[in-house]
């Protein structure tokens, strides 16, 4: 998910490019934006953490891309693309040391585990909305 901020920033088309050129293909793609019920649904895993409130006012303060990309080795290698959650620990060259504002507003999601994937996946898209390729 390209995140609230990386959308209104305009690094949406260089975030998307730099997924595909790293060997991700886009098997569903949406521009849309998230109420605050959806994105506290969305982090439900951190709601008794103390950014929480933050986290969700941020996630739902404006339009967001969700993607569903494939590649072998996917949640591991997306993760490395994107770099760490913090920016200012990011590796050089990453999503998120390029395109991110902080810690809080880090411009990109990319899911931890391929079951949280699916579950992910299916949050924001129906099959039909789907491709195979
Ligand atoms: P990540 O898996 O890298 O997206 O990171 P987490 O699931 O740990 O955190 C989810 C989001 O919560 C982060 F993207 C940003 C936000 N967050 C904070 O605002 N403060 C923190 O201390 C940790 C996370």
């Amino acid at each position: 998910m390209i995140k609230p901020d990386a959308f209104a920033n305009g690094h949406s088309g260089a975030i998307l490019d730099k997924i595909i050129k790293a060997g991700f293909k886009v098997i569903a793609l949406k521009l849309t934006s998230l109420s605050a019920s959806k994105a506290g649904e969305f982090y439900a895993i951190h709601k008794e953490r103390p950014f929480f409130g933050e986290l969700v006012a941020f996630m739902s303060s404006g339009p967001i891309i969700a993607a569903i990309l494939e590649k072998d080795n996917a949640v591991e290698d997306f993760r490395k693309l994107i770099g760490a959650t913090d920016p200012a620990k990011a590796d050089e060259g990453t999503i998120r040391k390029l395109f991110a504002e902080s810690l809080g507003r880090n411009a990109i999601h990319g899911s931890d585990s391929n079951d949280n994937a699916a579950i992910e996946s299916s949050f924001f898209f129906s099959n039909l909305e789907r491709v195979s390729i």
